[in-house]
């Protein structure tokens, strides 16, 4: 049977490198990327697969339950790579119920599509893209494993558990074919400047302060969203039924370091003297409710699926940087809003 993928979100951060592998790499499959393009979509993200026979967009929001019985009908969805959501903890700090209508009401609305629009469930694929903070913070040492008990602390977490369980619950239920992973913090090109790593190389860039939350001593492990993208091919492709997989990239690093770390490349790339950057962290209040520690186990998918990281930190940072650095009217357009124009002047 031939697949039409709905990759949902197609047009933030990881799902702009999933549509792109998935397009390039096989030009068998129709790919249909369905985003409703909120602040951190970005059609720029995609300018390179475009125009390709293989690649559809469609600019519905997963709450519109009517807009997705279309698009499924339209395309004769087979399978879906879900990865639309609100992403940002600080954001659903100040806006909860954001979160639950993208990340909870509408993942059983796609749920829901899913179900009733395909007959035999054998011959489909739901599959969730999730993430660690599903399991907690890890306080007194350990890993996260595929077993270890959902303890969601933020409202964002608390959200993506919840459309797990939903997921699961589908699963279950109605027996349709799903698969979920639950990835680490991912980083690289095309993610906007309000997380971490990209906030920095912003700020550094333009000489102003880096905020630091409490002492910057809460730790992530880190995967290049490349690595990523390939983790989401391989179970995509050989994921078993009903399995969950933790991926991640064996990299724990305390914020802080990592902000030494972009200040020590920074200086160099920008030819400025050593230690000129690093002036510029300023310790800030704490998030509220912030985990310490996030790190996984991903042997499993190791193990099981023959994936890992393809991409040393360092190598990836510097990949990261060289890429901000060279497209400054992307980050000017997805700061100023300007992007949003993408849309109308080519679709
Ligand atoms: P992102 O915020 O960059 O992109 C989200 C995309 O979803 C955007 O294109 C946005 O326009 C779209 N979207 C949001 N609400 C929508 C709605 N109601 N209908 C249709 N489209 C909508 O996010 P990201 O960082 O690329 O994360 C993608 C997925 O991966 C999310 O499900 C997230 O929970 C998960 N994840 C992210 C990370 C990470 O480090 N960024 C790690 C693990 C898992
Ligand atoms: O300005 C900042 N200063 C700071 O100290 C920001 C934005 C963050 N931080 C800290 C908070 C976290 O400990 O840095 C760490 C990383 O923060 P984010 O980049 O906001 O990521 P995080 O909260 O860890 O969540 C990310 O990884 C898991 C993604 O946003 C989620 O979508 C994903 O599920």
């Amino acid at each position: 049977m031939k697949k039409n993928i709905l990759i949902t979100g197609g047009a933030g951060f990881i799902g702009s490198h999933v549509v792109a592998l998935f397009v390039k790499k096989y030009p068998e499959y129709q790919i249909i990327n369905l985003d409703s393009l909120t602040y951190a979509g970005n059609l720029e993200n995609l300018k390179e697969i475009e125009g390709a026979s293989n690649y559809a967009f469609e600019k519905v929001d997963i709450l519109d339950e009517s807009g997705l019985k279309r698009v499924f009908e339209a395309h004769q969805v087979t399978d879906v790579i879900h990865l639309a959501a609100e992403s940002h903890v600080d954001r659903s700090i100040t806006d909860p119920l954001a979160f639950v209508r993208t990340n909870v009401i509408g993942t059983v609305n796609l749920l829901n599509a899913a179900k009733t629009y395909w007959k035999e469930y054998d011959n489909h694929l739901f599959y969730h893209i999730s993430t660690d903070e599903v399991y907690g913070s890890l306080d007194d040492g350990g890993f996260f494993l595929e077993t270890t008990p959902y303890d969601p602390q933020s409202p964002y977490s608390a959200s993506k558990a919840s459309s797990d369980h939903f997921v699961r619950a589908y699963n279950n239920t109605y027996k349709l074919k799903t698969v979920i992973s639950n990835c680490s913090n991912n980083y690289g090109p095309n993610q906007f400047p309000e997380k971490l790593i990209p906030l920095c190389i912003n700020n550094i860039k333009n000489n102003k302060p880096l905020p630091v939350y409490g002492k910057g001593e809460n730790i992530r492990d880190w995967l290049y969203v490349v690595d990523h993208a390939r983790a989401i091919d391989v179970v995509f492709h050989s994921g078993k039924n009903g399995e969950t997989y933790n991926i991640g990239g064996f990299n724990e690093w305390k914020n802080i370091d990592i902000v030494y770390l972009l200040c020590k490349i920074m200086d160099k790339k920008l030819n400025r003297e050593v230690g000129t950057s690093e002036k510029l962290i300023t310790f800030v209040k704490d998030r509220a409710g912030h985990d310490l520690r996030y790190a996984i186990d991903a042997g499993k998918i190791q193990k099981e699926l023959g994936w890992e990281p393809s991409l040393q930190f360092e190598e990836g940072i510097e990949k990261t940087i060289d890429w901000y650095l060279a497209n400054e009217t992307w980050l000017t357009n997805v700061t100023s809003g300007n992007y949003q124009k993408y849309y109308e002047k080519h679709y």
